[in-house]
């Protein structure tokens, strides 16, 4: 019984830590948006992108909705931009 209790702890530790990871990214993330929106219009046009290589480089796959910016759920969704 006590195995069984240190295990159940073990496996919610393991969890609570990937969420907190998690947070953390889609913290930096939208911390990322946010210095990227220069005009503050809640998009990331191309233009605005040119500030980050990385998202520059993934423009055209991370705008889903080809619309040719990228909103905070492109962004935050996107699995080209994770390290
Ligand atoms: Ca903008
Ligand atoms: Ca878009």
């Amino acid at each position: 019984m006590r195995t069984y209790k240190k295990i159940m702890i073990m496996g919610m530790s393991v969890i609570v830590a990937q969420a907190v990871i998690a947070t953390s990214q889609a913290e930096a993330q939208e911390g990322l948006f946010n210095s990227l929106d220069k005009n503050q219009d809640g998009l990331i046009s191309q233009r605005e992108a040119a500030g980050n290589t990385k998202i520059l480089e993934n423009f055209t796959r991370v705008d889903i909705n080809e619309d040719g910016f990228l909103s905070m759920d492109e962004l935050t969704s996107s699995p080209f931009l994770t390290d």
